[in-house]
């Protein structure tokens, strides 16, 4: 089967507070499925793409309903393993407190099946049978076997000529050290595309005002660079010199703002790959963006193109474009 993307990385089961505030006081959980790499897949098959998932998951309930769910929602699970000694990964989201707006992520992953990823999951004929790979900077994050086997995935696509995403998305939480991130992560900005924002480009570029950052990052050869500035849109830097804006859409009901960046690089790549203008992918990638923060969880409000239509519809005038 030929996919269009494929990527490699933890799909955990998320519990996401039914109501704001600190967690110890939360009576509810509402669960739901999630992870960078997954959410990606999952926006861009909603978007007519075919997706598959490099992962393993515990061979438990959880293990199970992971893999229901990324089948159900089309993504290709033939490389999801199922690992009987690790289990799978969990973590639960607090929302509102203590920045109303915001949500506050706690991981219980280590040690998951997900972390015994290693490059022999990664099986070359897979990776080629894709177009694209996206990769982020969380799997390397994970074990040190994680990171070989996001490295085996982007050289087999380097040396194959695959077009390469990635997204810098540092979790400091997962890292603890910056310089470690840093020197671990700086190999895969040499990609087709990149996404990332401030906060990881100073850790990545310390000291450096971003467009410097990015002018080094356009430097190895990245075609795009996408700086997400959450509610205050992004800015898109081409490898010709131009700079491309959107604001981002305000939306009156902000219930989770987890999961909002992936389904913005989603539809951004959607868009991209369909031959659309940097200009147009912005667009909707930030109205994807803002359709995923109106309800909890990472995926179920990502949107189709018709939906995509309908809430710019919605929005004309409003938008602003520069
Ligand atoms: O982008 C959203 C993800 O950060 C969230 O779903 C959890 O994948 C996750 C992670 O590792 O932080």
């Amino acid at each position: 089967m030929k996919l269009d993307f494929i990527s490699v990385g933890e799909v955990m089961v998320q519990f996401n507070a039914v109501s704001p505030g600190p967690l110890r006081y939360v009576k509810y959980f509402e669960v739901h499925v999630a992870g960078s790499e997954a959410n990606m897949l999952i926006g861009l098959t909603k978007l007519g793409f075919k997706t598959g998932i490099v992962t393993r998951v515990g061979d438990d309930e959880f293990g199970k309903l992971i893999t229901n769910f990324l089948r159900g929602e089309g993504v290709d699970v033939s490389r999801v393993k199922l690992d009987d000694s690790a289990p799978t990964g969990i973590y639960f989201i607090q929302r509102h407190f203590p920045v109303p707006g915001e949500s506050t992520v706690f991981y219980y992953r280590h040690g998951s099946a997900a972390s015994r990823l290693s490059p022999d999951d990664v099986d070359e004929e897979y990776v080629l049978s894709s177009r694209g790979v996206i990769l982020t900077g969380i799997t390397p994050a994970l074990s040190s076997s994680c990171y070989t086997a996001v490295d085996k995935m982007y050289r087999i696509a380097k040396s194959s000529g695959l077009d390469i995403v990635f997204d810098t998305n540092i979790r400091m939480k997962l890292w603890r050290d910056a310089s470690k991130a840093r020197s671990s992560l700086t190999p895969f900005l040499q990609a087709k595309i990149v996404f990332t924002n401030p906060k990881d480009l100073e850790i990545l570029f310390p000291s450096q005002p971003i467009k410097e950052a990015v002018s080094n990052i356009l430097d190895r050869g990245c075609e795009i660079v996408v700086v997400k500035l959450g509610d205050k849109g992004a800015i898109a830097y081409d490898s010709k010199g131009n700079e491309h804006r959107v604001e981002a859409f305000k939306i009156p009901i902000v219930e989770d703002v987890i999961g909002a960046g992936d389904a913005f690089n989603a539809a951004f790549l959607a868009s991209v790959y369909r031959g659309m203008t940097v200009d147009q992918a912005l667009l909707y990638a930030a109205a994807a963006g803002a359709l995923v923060v109106t309800v909890r969880g990472d995926v179920e409000a990502q949107p189709s193109w018709r939906d995509l239509n309908a809430f710019l519809e919605s929005f004309k005038g409003g938008v602003v474009l520069r």
